[in-house]
């Protein structure tokens, strides 16, 4: 409702300067004609050919931006891997092109070898993340089937990042399982943590009773970021 107001009136103001610059034209070639007749001609077409140009460029963006939402493209999701891993280099191919910095070329570089290396070897990279104590390491001695990393009340029981490979009979290729220090207990996730995530193929964010705020927000982060997520409900 807001937007049809808006749009009507931005239509009615643009009628009544299209009414004032026809007859303001009006008044400019009848004022040249009787001294130059042909440069009169000649500027009101340019200014005319101006202006309609004009038009065409606000209304085409003002289409891109206030067309209805159905009517504009919609990034789908990948339907496979072979997609998505092509979808990423894609983009990663967009972002090289893009970039001027020799370092920041190198580590996009870098990623893009590991993506296609990844997607050659068919490997699956599982990271768990989640705040401090929630039950990140219990998880992955779960999900091992051995126990493999110490797990304590205190936080940052876990300094250094862990990577396992985990066989899974159902899973053809390898798996590889990382449990991050996950060390802050605050509304946005350590920069450690944010590193691994962005490695992953998949998250396994851990949470402890309810989703509070602080690890919502968090769970809002890494889900901006792009990754696909699961939600572990810890200590329920
Ligand atoms: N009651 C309960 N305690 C748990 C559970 N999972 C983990 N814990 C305990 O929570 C503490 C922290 O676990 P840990 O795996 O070290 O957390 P991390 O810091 O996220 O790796 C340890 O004392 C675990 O034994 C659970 O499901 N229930
Ligand atoms: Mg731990």
């Amino acid at each position: 409702m807001k937007q049809s107001l808006a749009i009507a009136i931005a239509v009615l103001i643009t009628l009544g300067l299209l009414l004032w610059l026809v007859s303001a034209l009006g008044t400019f070639y009848t004022g040249l004609s009787t001294v130059h007749p042909w440069l009169a001609q000649g500027l009101t077409i340019l200014v005319v050919v101006l202006i309609v140009a004009a038009l065409a460029v606000i209304g085409y963006y003002g289409w891109l931006f206030l067309r209805p939402r159905r009517w504009r493209t919609q990034p789908l999701p990948p339907k496979t891997t072979e997609e998505a891993a092509i979808t990423q280099l894609q983009s990663l191919d967009h972002q090289l092109s893009q970039i001027n910095d020799e370092v920041a070329r190198q580590a996009l570089v870098a990623r893009a070898k590991t993506v296609t290396q990844a997607f050659e070897q068919k490997r699956l990279h599982l990271v768990i993340v989640g705040i401090g104590s929630v039950g990140k390491t219990t998880l992955a001695n779960a999900l091992m089937g051995e126990i493999a990393g110490e797990t304590a009340v205190t936080k940052g029981t876990t300094t250094h990042q862990q990577t396992y490979r985990v066989e899974i009979p159902a899973i053809d290729g390898e798996v590889l399982l990382t449990d991050s220090p996950g060390l802050l207990d605050v509304g946005s996730l350590d920069q450690v943590s944010r590193e691994l995530a962005t490695q992953a193929d998949l998250l396994l964010y851990v949470v402890d009773n309810d989703l509070h705020r602080a690890q919502y927000e968090i769970l809002m982060q890494l889900l901006a970021m792009g990754k696909r997520t699961l939600v572990v409900l810890n200590k329920t």
